[in-house]
């Protein structure tokens, strides 16, 4: 799940952020020279008010501002619900999702406090929690044990976020209300008067359309699973789920109304997921060890199926970590640790020593969940835990009981024993099958060691993007897609086919790599069906260099494979130039003239519209780069074509501007000096 960036420069915000954080916090926030202790003035709280930041750069805190990063508020706003049911307050949780686009999460827990801010007498604490950052509302962390910010960036995110947000709170019989639009207090803390039969928090928002984009709507089915999830993840609690019936249609499986509860937990879970599957033992190995929800316990629920492909699903703080880190590590190494134990035991030792972990994971279903003081989450999306105390967590809660549990029933052991010797045996020989066939594909046809193939081994459908530069190259191989998308970074200007002679070409280690690349040959030797790709396509940066690069290339296809031209192989890329943004909007320019036409078109006429310019390929995210030049669905492609009426012409356009002869060349620029732009001058 993303954080925020840790703040590096200390600031005044810093010490804000300290006085609402627990203790261990605090250390840290001390430690970065922040000080708890600090005297607020008048002005720090002017600080405070602000969460412009998460509204400048909604990516930092939710990760984007994309359908994912929506559903992220969802994530945000039922986790702090949870964090109060884990820590033994709540019992219910409901979500209900209206016809108006507004998501409500309900809880009966103690409700956030309503008084005045300890730090900030002016404020209730209800305010401060929901209008500063960082401040989960996790104030005393004797009182609320398991959670200080359990996970996750605060609700006043999703506060800020949201173009309306309205809190109710019913504690000590009293029911208080208060509502933000984008963050911001519309009106004072209003006290409702007496109830009897409700306590708890609810919480009701519709994302700002300005940050997700008009269309942008929560998704029936998408927060229907991650509130059953949580139900499975803490027995202890009974969630409620209720939608309009209207977003229901064309949806499956999506009930207008259910409610969850799984006092089985992860066992349920496993049981419902692989209930038709066949089993390798008849026992789903499950168990737990601490309080679910306080620091340092763990859960788990273990299936091996001969069926159907196993799965890991796993979770840190009720959070999934669909990319894994060290909890999974933790379990991974208990069961093999486990299964090579119990092989000794039963005198099988030689038989199970080339098992792996790999081996182990390939048929089990398997649920995790650990819980952790302030986790830490890594990777692009979050989505892997890496706090490194979760493995030793996990390793120490599962191995006694994987080893009683093999014990405890002989004959499912030795068959599950047998089962991943059995995977172990196979891999064994794929492997080898691999090596053998790998050798004879490399005698074949030697690739160069910079190209990244594509998995795809056809030419049809296969495309090569031969790059400028590393770092190009480097973006490129990260924005592609690895099926069907081979990339070949070239360094620097390529040789000059027109003008060098054959020795040089011959001795030229980047045309090698090319020709090896695309594997047809050349000229006489050219062979239409050797051709490793059906797309050959040149990705150059949007600049003068970019372009001289681009027609070194087509010069040497041109002279070297004129069939691969003439059958329509060759390909330019259109990457953009700039970069236009405003709000949530996003468009691309190739240059200067798309660019004023887009401005015109795209925005408004006196929209305060960013403007970012590319320095080059290298410079981009992968992302931008899949979205803008190489997503088949998205980009435009320049097909390079020779003018069938004019062969001889091209031929003389070639010799003059590529050839040895320096004055053909010279005459060509003198000729066309009017039409350099200052630009051009420049490099
Ligand atoms: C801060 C302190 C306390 C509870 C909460 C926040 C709280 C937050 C949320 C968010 C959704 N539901 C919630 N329920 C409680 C402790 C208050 C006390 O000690 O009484």
């Amino acid at each position: 799940m993303p954080k925020p960036l840790k703040v590096q420069k200390k600031t005044k915000a810093d010490d804000l952020f300290a006085a609402s954080l627990p203790k261990a916090r605090q250390t840290a926030a001390a430690a970065r020279g922040g000080s708890a202790e600090a005297g607020y003035t008048a002005r720090d709280i002017e600080v405070l008010e602000g969460l412009e930041p998460v509204r400048r750069r909604p990516g930092m805190y939710i990760g984007g501002t994309d359908e994912k990063a929506l559903h992220h508020l969802f994530a945000e706003v039922i986790d702090n619900a949870m964090d109060e049911a884990l820590a033994g307050h709540a019992t219910f949780i409901e979500v209900e999702l209206g016809n108006d686009g507004f998501l409500t999460v309900s809880d009966n827990g103690r409700g956030i406090p309503v008084d005045p801010h300890p730090k900030f007498p002016k404020k209730s604490a209800l305010e401060v929690i929901m209008c500063t950052l960082h401040a989960g509302g996790k104030f005393d962390s004797k009182v609320y044990e398991t959670s200080g910010g359990l996970h996750g960036v605060g609700v006043s995110v999703v506060n800020a976020l949201s173009s309306l947000l309205e809190v109710e709170v019913a504690r000590n019989q009293q029911l208080y209300k208060m509502s933000f639009e984008r963050g911001h207090p519309k009106g004072k803390l209003q006290d409702l008067g007496k109830v009897h039969n409700r306590r708890g928090t609810r919480v009701r928002f519709k994302p700002d359309a300005d940050i997700f984009g008009a269309k942008a709507a929560f998704k029936p089915q998408r927060l229907f699973k991650m509130a059953r999830s949580k139900a499975y993840l803490f027995g202890g609690v009974e969630i409620r789920w209720r939608c309009a019936p209207e977003l229901l249609r064309g949806v499956d499986d999506v009930p207008a109304e259910d409610t969850f509860h799984f006092p089985g937990g992860l066992k349920d879970y496993l049981a419902a997921a692989i209930h038709a599957d066949t089993l390798v033992h008849p026992d789903i190995f499950a168990g737990k060890s601490g309080r679910t929800g306080a620091h340092g316990a763990c859960e788990w629920a273990v299936a091996w199926t001969a069926d159907a492909d196993g799965f890991l699903s796993s979770y840190c703080n009720t959070i999934p970590t669909q990319d894994g880190g060290t909890h999974e590590a933790g379990i991974r190494s208990a069961m093999l640790r486990g299964l090579k134990d119990h092989a000794e035991r039963v005198n099988q030792g030689k038989r199970a020593a080339s098992i792996t972990s790999e081996d182990v994971m390939v048929g089990a279903a398997v649920m995790l969940s650990v819980f952790v003081r302030e986790p830490e989450f890594q990777g692009q999306t979050k989505d892997r835990l890496a706090t490194a105390e979760a493995q030793k967590i996990v390793e120490q809660s599962v191995k006694d009981p994987f080893d009683h549990w093999l014990s405890g029933n002989p004959v499912q052991a030795n068959r599950l024993l047998d089962f991943v010797i059995e995977r172990a045996d196979e891999r064994v020989r794929r492997r080898q099958e691999k090596e053998v066939a790998r050798k004879t594909a490399v005698r074949k046809l030697r690739l160069p060691g910079k190209l990244a193939d594509c998995s795809n081994t056809a030419a049809e459908g296969s495309e090569l993007f031969i790059v400028e530069g590393d770092s190009a190259g480097g973006s490129a191989k990260q924005a592609r897609d690895r099926k069907t998308q081979a990339v070949l970074p070239l360094r620097g200007k390529i040789l000059n086919v027109a003008s060098a002679g054959k020795d040089k070409l011959a001795g030229n280690q980047q045309i090698a790599d090319l020709m090896q690349a695309i594997g047809c040959g050349t000229l006489a030797h050219y062979r239409q069906e050797d051709l490793r790709y059906a797309r050959i396509i040149i990705m150059t940066d949007a600049d003068v260099d970019g372009a001289h690069i681009a027609s070194l290339l087509i010069t040497f296809f041109y002279r070297q494979m004129p069939r691969l031209i003439d059958e329509g192989h060759l390909y330019l890329a259109v990457p953009p130039l700039y970069r236009l943004t405003h709000g949530a909007k996003t468009v691309y320019a190739r240059d200067d003239g798309h660019r004023d036409a887009l401005l015109k078109s795209e925005f408004n006429a006196n929209a305060k519209v960013d403007i970012g310019r590319f320095k080059g390929l290298g410079e981009m995210m992968p992302a931008q780069l899949k979205e803008t030049t190489m997503d088949p669905n998205k980009r435009n492609l320049l097909r390079v074509v020779l003018l069938a009426d004019d062969r001889e012409g091209t031929a003389d356009s070639v010799e003059r501007l590529m050839g040895n002869k320096a004055e053909a060349r010279f005459a060509f620029i003198s000729d066309k000096a009017e039409f350099a732009s200052e630009e051009l001058l420049d490099v």
